[in-house]
Formats: C-alpha cells, structure tokens, sequence
C-alpha cells in the first residue's frame, strides 16, 4: 500500500554536530571501506549554494510517499518517506512491493548526470529517501535486489541535515562509521552489497531534515 504524503515538508538546512570528525570539504575522496568493495565518500561534490538550492528544490517538488515494509509478517510504515523517479518502464521494488514510478525533473535529471560523470556509471533511475528528523531512519540492509545485476553501483547524494552513516561487514561484524555531509556523494560498488550491510540510525535530538538521492541502475527493466 502507498499512502500519499498530503503536505509538503518544509526543509531547512543547518549542520548538525555529531561524536565523528567532519571532514573538511575540500578533503577529496576518501575510501571508507577497508575491504570486500568499496564506498567512496566525496565530501564537496555538490557547491553549497547548489547542495542549497537542491535541497529546497527536491524538498518541496519530490511526490513524497509513505511506504509500508513487510517485517516478521506485519505490515510497518517505513519510518522515512520516499519515491522512486526513473526512467519510462524501469520499475523497482523491494519488501515484495514494486514503486509507483515518476518522471524525471530537470534538476534530479541533473544530478544523474553529474553522478553519471563523476561514477563513469549509468543510471535509470532515482530513489529519493526524505528523513523528516532524527526519528526517521533505515535499519540494516544491502542493496542486492537481482535487478540491480551483480557488484551494482549505487551513487548516493545527501542533502540537508548531517547523518551518521553505519557499513558492517556481514561476516566479520567490523563496522565503519562515517557523518554524511550536505551536498556529499557516497559511491558504493564492487562487492560492498555482498560484503557488507549498511544503515542509517536514529539520531537523537534532531529536528532538521535529511534527503538523500540513491541513483542505480535496474538492468532488468519490465
Ligand atoms: O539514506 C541513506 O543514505 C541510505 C539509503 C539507503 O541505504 C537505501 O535507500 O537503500
């Protein structure tokens, strides 16, 4: 079941300081894993003012919606609103229940392109994620659907309010830890999915938003 979100969340950006080192802007790309594939963090990729603009942007004009996940048999609210934007027929589900698609706007079709860019990779589609505070959150997963093939790349951007971003690997428990910046890139690939898990917690005591862009590419398109 997808419930329409009836209001428009206002998104405001102000950084949040957590326990992690925030890395410098500028600190080009750093390797967070230590093996079994890669998640590559770029911190600046986006220039403030248009990590700004997006934010407000996409905030306000992305179809949020209210998914339900199937866990242990019952039915839950995802505790984060979403949608997925792609291109005409690629579609993408996952907890056993396929996405209503949306069509690109010019600014999502933008960044796929700087992410296609700067990944070397190609994307169909765009699953935008919206933490509206510090509730909101995404527990322990990879992304491994079939559809996404083998070793997929999975170019995620983050907009507004500093997150903490957890990767565990699936056979040791080691765990990498890491803030997500406004305007930052994460590129997972390699056998990061088959590897490792990874989530994004509860943060207590924020108030602000998070948006997050996860550009992949579906190589079975129905
Ligand atoms: O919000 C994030 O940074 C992660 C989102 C994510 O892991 C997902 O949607 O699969």
């Amino acid at each position: 079941m997808i419930h329409c979100c009836p209001q428009p969340h206002p998104i405001r950006y102000r950084g949040f300081v957590s326990g992690l080192p925030r890395l410098p802007l500028d600190s080009g790309t750093v390797e967070l894993l230590p093996r079994d594939g890669s998640a590559l963090l770029v911190p600046g990729f986006l220039a403030p003012d248009d990590a700004d603009d997006l934010l407000d942007r996409c905030g306000a004009s992305i179809p949020w919606e209210s998914t339900s996940l199937v866990m242990f048999g019952r039915e839950v609210a995802e505790p984060r609103l979403s949608a997925w934007i792609a291109d005409i027929g690629v579609v993408y589900g996952y907890s056993g229940r396929d996405r209503r698609v949306h069509p690109w706007s010019p600014d999502l079709d933008r960044v796929r392109r700087l992410c296609e860019a700067r990944t070397g990779s190609s994307f169909n589609g765009v699953l935008a994620n919206l933490y509206r505070d510090g509730r909101d959150h995404m527990g322990w997963h990879a992304d491994d659907e079939s559809c996404l093939g083998v070793d997929p790349v999975i170019a995620s951007v983050s907009l507004g309010a500093e997150r903490r971003f957890d990767l565990r690997h699936r056979q040791t428990g080691e765990t990498v830890s890491c803030l997500l910046p406004h305007g930052s890139l994460l590129v997972m690939s390699g056998r990061s999915q088959i590897a490792w898990k990874h989530r994004l917690p509860r943060s207590a005591r924020l108030d602000n938003a998070r948006l997050n862009l996860t550009f992949r590419l579906i190589r079975s398109p129905r």
